[in-house]
């Protein structure tokens, strides 16, 4: 397989709702696309950076500007192109794993394609849907929070995530608890808000029986969350500190997590992600797959992963109304609480050429 060019599309994507988190409120996403061509099938990624530098390091700007001169040119003339070719021809690049990510997304769709292969069938899937849950934004009050976890509830998700920040925690956690019983399964996420400091408020949480707390501390910090994790005893899952396989193993053997959220974009692709997930596996840690509000694209393939046996928790894998009015692809439909693993070729979706042209605001072909 040899690129014949690749397409750089931005594409902006109204959120259905403003989803608030402690880094800050999306109203709508600005996210860029790459549709790679080659001699065998054409394939797409999606990138999964936010537009500023608030969640990780990485935004959409950056990601555009360092495939366009960096990551694009080190693949494109190549003679024999395929996905497990991307990182090692990557690698000399510091950092950017969301903008990789994307690039060996397009290419293992292509390559896949090609062959007639799905993502799931590719990655080793042995389900053919995964149970769903639902991250709820920061709200303005607890009424807010508990309507919109009702209407969740009502459509079948297996899981709610509250989004917490300091100031808006014990109390948001407690009043779900109380509404709706200890039935839900509930998990908070703290996006990095607080530090180890904060154990013994944060113990707070203990009573209410909560699956996990997700990243409460710097992504730097692998031996404060040890250390907060011989305090607390609601379950430590890592997010924006696992980067790779090799961080996932390390923060484990220091007692930094029990749980570990897979985001495929954070760590560079699907493929490393794959490994993450082995690693995982082999230590006994559950995992399940996160989410950066997703077009349909990336779900697809986010489904598809969610879809292996070690992801033994309901993902931010929610169904496409629960951030867009329109998805780029056809919408993903909870069905019972599941969304069905996609089993055509690739990712085994396809945009929508005219909702893809009505929220394109530039393209830009580069040249094999
Ligand atoms: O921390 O998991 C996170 C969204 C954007 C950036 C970071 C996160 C999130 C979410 C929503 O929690 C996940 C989703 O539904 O896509
Ligand atoms: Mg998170």
């Amino acid at each position: 397989m040899k690129l014949t060019g690749v397409e750089l599309r931005r594409i902006r994507m109204p959120l259905v709702a403003p989803f608030r988190t402690s880094f800050g409120t999306q109203t709508s996403r600005d996210i860029l696309l790459l549709r790679v061509v080659t001699t065998d099938a054409e394939g797409w990624g999606e990138c999964v950076a936010l537009a500023d530098p608030r969640y990780s390091s990485e935004y959409v700007d950056a990601a555009e500007d360092v495939l366009r001169r960096y990551l694009i040119p080190a693949i494109i003339d190549r003679p024999a192109l395929d996905a497990v070719a991307v990182g090692p021809a990557l690698a000399p690049f510091k950092g950017h794993r969301m903008a990789k990510a994307a690039l060996e997304m397009a290419v293992l769709d292509a390559e896949l394609r090609g062959q007639g292969r799905s993502f799931a069938r590719e990655l080793g899937a042995v389900r053919d849907r995964v149970p769903c849950g639902v991250s709820v934004g920061i709200m303005d009050s607890i009424g807010e929070l508990l309507d919109a976890v009702e209407g969740f509830l009502d459509a079948g998700y297996a899981r709610i995530k509250l989004k917490i920040e300091p100031g808006w925690d014990i109390a948001p956690v407690r009043a779900v608890r109380e509404r709706f019983g200890d039935a839900p399964l509930l998990q908070v996420d703290a996006n990095t808000a607080y530090t180890v400091a904060d154990a013994r408020h944060l113990a707070r949480l203990d009573p209410f029986d909560l699956l996990l707390i997700e990243q409460p501390l710097d992504e730097e910090d692998i031996r404060g969350h040890a250390e907060l994790a011989r305090i607390i005893r609601t379950p430590i899952c890592l997010d924006e500190s696992i980067t790779s396989a090799a961080t996932a193993a390390d923060a484990i053997r220091r007692g930094a997590c029990g749980i570990v959220n897979v985001k495929p974009g954070r760590v560079g692709g699907y493929l490393e992600a794959r490994r993450i997930h082995d690693v995982c596996a082999a230590h006994g840690v559950p995992v399940w797959c996160g989410g950066m509000l997703e077009t349909g694209i990336g779900r697809a393939a986010n489904v598809a992963l969610a879809a292996l046996p070690g992801f033994t928790l309901p993902g931010d894998t929610s169904a496409s109304d629960r951030y867009y009015r329109t998805d780029v692809t056809e919408p993903f439909v909870l069905d019972d609480g599941h969304l069905p693993v996609p089993t055509g070729p690739g990712i085994g979706v396809q945009p929508l050429a005219d909702v893809l042209a009505e929220v394109t605001t530039a393209t830009e072909w580069l040249p094999g």
